[in-house]
């Protein structure tokens, strides 16, 4: 058994993380995880607070197990979600996307746990200042929004910065992953794309096959000219995209137009040709489509197969 400072402090079995993702983490997703002893978490990035709330309410009915909620900082209802998020009293909110500290005296005083996703040590510094519970070091190599650095280069150097408990992100699809990110220093993992393949998610079934059947060089980043780099499957949209990056008769209005709703249209249409379908590099790490508690389960014996009972925290 694997069992970490993580576990006991959020009252959680593994200590694993789903990650927040837009648009796919909903009370499916998370309710699942959080019955399988992860910690789910609803993304609030496509809803408004009245529709997070909706949400979070239906999550409460699928499990009695604690679960969080993320806010995605870029988006326009970032203030109004977050105040949902300390009214409902959600044990945990992990951020995204951009900077939490406006945020998070509020969360603290209405006893939410604030565990931001950081991509630099500055930032991990600056949040453990503000009162974050913990942090979430997530390296490039993941899907979505992504900062500059890689996950083994990124670990190491935020747990040197900062007191608080670290967990991993990026390039996490196994029990080898996790193994990695405790020699790195961290007391736990999220994972997105794993989850992708899920039985419980409920993107739309051209989203899961691409996943499914994705190669190791399938991804790619684009955003990088609008300041928001994002890795997503290669497809005709992300081609596109990348060709109107790099051409400059093509205004920042009109690239952003381009992008818009294009995430939407990969989980809920299943459009192949103008979705954007983000995942992180372990993709093609994902080629079954299990039930999460069977994932955690693996994940976890594999770790510690291949941790072989010398690891700091297997019990
Ligand atoms: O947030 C993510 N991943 C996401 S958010 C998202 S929503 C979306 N984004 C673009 C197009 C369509 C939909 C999809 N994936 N991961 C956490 C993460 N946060 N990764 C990197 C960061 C980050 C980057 C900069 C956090 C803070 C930051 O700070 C900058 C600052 O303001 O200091």
């Amino acid at each position: 058994m694997i069992k970490t400072p993580i576990c006991e402090l959020l009252g959680i079995e593994y200590p694993l993380f789903q990650g927040g993702m837009a648009w796919v983490a909903n009370a499916s997703l998370a309710s699942a995880v959080s019955n399988a002893g992860g910690l789910g978490i609803i993304a609030a990035m496509n809803s408004n607070g009245e529709q997070l709330r909706a949400e979070i309410r239906k999550c409460r009915e699928m499990t009695e197990k604690p679960f969080g909620v993320n806010v995605m900082l870029m988006s326009p209802f970032a203030a109004e979600v977050a105040q949902v998020v300390a009214e409902e009293k959600i044990p945990v909110v992990t951020t995204g996307a951009g900077n939490p500290s406006k945020f998070m005296a509020g969360w603290t005083e209405a006893g939410v746990k604030v565990i931001p996703v950081v991509p630099s040590t500055a930032l991990a510094k600056m949040v453990e200042r503000c009162g974050a519970t913990a942090v979430i070091a997530e390296g490039g190599e993941s899907g979505g929004h992504v900062g500059d650095l890689t996950t083994m280069a990124l670990v190491p150097q935020v747990c040197d910065a900062v007191k608080i408990p670290v967990l991993a992100a990026g390039g996490i699809a196994d029990g080898r992953g996790i193994a990695a990110a405790f020699m790195l220093g961290a007391v736990g993992v999220q994972v997105g794309t794993r989850f992708l393949v899920a039985t419980e998610c409920t993107i739309s079934r051209a989203y899961k096959e691409k996943v499914l059947k994705a190669k190791d060089i399938d991804t790619m980043v684009t955003g990088r000219r609008l300041g928001h780099p994002v890795r997503a499957l290669k497809n005709p949209f992300s081609r596109e995209y990348l060709k109107k990056e790099y051409d400059s008769s093509v205004s920042d209005e009109e690239l952003e137009a381009f992008g818009t709703g294009s995430l939407r249209r990969a989980v809920l249409d299943g459009d192949t040709k103008g979705g954007s379908f983000l995942a992180g590099q372990v993709a093609a790490m994902c080629n079954r489509e299990q039930p999460c508690a069977e994932i955690i389960r693996e994940m976890f014996e594999g770790a510690e197969q291949v941790l072989g009972g010398a690891g700091k925290w297997v019990k």
